[in-house]
């Protein structure tokens, strides 16, 4: 049904503006088609990543992605938010329906589900982020972020924020301890982990609409998909500006070319990859970032 239902949201996607998915009268994110600039009209790359000594992996300028693996991914799964930390694979997924709104845990080999907790209605789960032994979770228009114990799954608090939550992830770099959030539109917002209160913003520098959502933060850069497109923008954090630019088209290729929009960035420290993966993709994959 939600299948049927998401299918209709694209198509109407096509025509007039945005959807989630749902019930009959779902709300719609906003009637405005994200403007997405072509990927050869965005800038290239705006800092010397190595004279700056950064360890992120991805070069700067226009990439695409060179697949190392593909594994399973619970078809049933409408991402929204993924990451992987000392080998463990976290995953949440948000609908309003029953049991649509989860945080799992996944193999990272197999891509089986380990785990998985049902958020409850009448929250919609957006983005994840780990923070110590913790687990954030955002909600899309519930203004509402649970803090899982990352062991238990249980609720070990819950805080409240103004505007909508799409994607999350914690910037540690140089020093940082600050959880980056999107809310669909091109400012990022900067908040504290241990009170979640906004500390900062971050406005995308770039000509263009870009609607950002699902986020991993590496290295002082934060990859943002963009939402209802295959690319990928890779934000440095400390100016705004567009360091990379990722197409991922190769992946949607490969999935058929299903309206099932890319969702899910987890960046791998261990192996110097990242596993991306989609709504409702009945496959992840593991990649590298590397020049078109
Ligand atoms: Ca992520």
């Amino acid at each position: 049904m939600i299948r049927i239902l998401f299918t209709v949201c694209l198509g109407l996607i096509v025509m007039a503006g945005a959807c989630q998915s749902g019930d009959s009268t779902p709300p719609t994110r906003d009637s405005t088609l994200p403007t997405v600039a072509p990927v050869e009209s965005i800038p290239p790359a705006t800092r010397d990543q190595q004279a700056a000594g950064e360890a992120d992996p991805t070069p700067t300028g226009q990439l695409t992605v060179e697949v190392v693996r593909e594994f399973d991914h619970d078809p049933d799964a409408w991402t929204q938010g993924y990451l992987i930390e000392q080998g463990r694979l976290f995953e949440s997924t948000g609908d309003w329906e029953a049991s649509e709104s989860t945080l799992r845990e996944v193999d990272p080999e197999s891509g089986d589900v380990l785990r998985s907790v049902d958020v409850g209605q009448p929250f919609f789960s957006e983005g994840i982020a780990q923070v110590g032994d913790q687990i954030y979770m955002i909600t899309w228009q519930d203004n509402t972020a649970f803090v899982f114990d990352r062991e238990t799954f249980e609720v070990d608090t819950t805080f409240s924020y103004d505007g909508e939550g799409w994607g999350l992830c914690l910037d540690d770099h140089d020093g940082n301890n600050r959880l980056v959030m999107s809310d669909g539109s091109e400012t990022l917002t900067l908040r504290d982990p241990v009170t979640f209160e906004a500390t900062g913003t971050l406005q995308l520098v770039h000509d263009g609409s870009f609607r950002l959502n699902e986020l991993e933060c590496v290295d002082g850069f934060a990859y943002a998909n963009v939402w209802t497109t295959n690319i990928i923008v890779r934000i440095d954090l400390a100016t705004g500006e567009i360091a990379s630019t990722i197409d991922a088209s190769p992946l949607k290729n490969l999935m058929g070319g299903a309206g099932n929009i890319l969702n899910g960035i987890a960046y791998n420290e261990a192996t110097n990859t990242f596993l991306l993966t989609g709504k409702f993709w009945p496959s992840a994959f593991e990649v590298r970032f590397v020049p078109r």
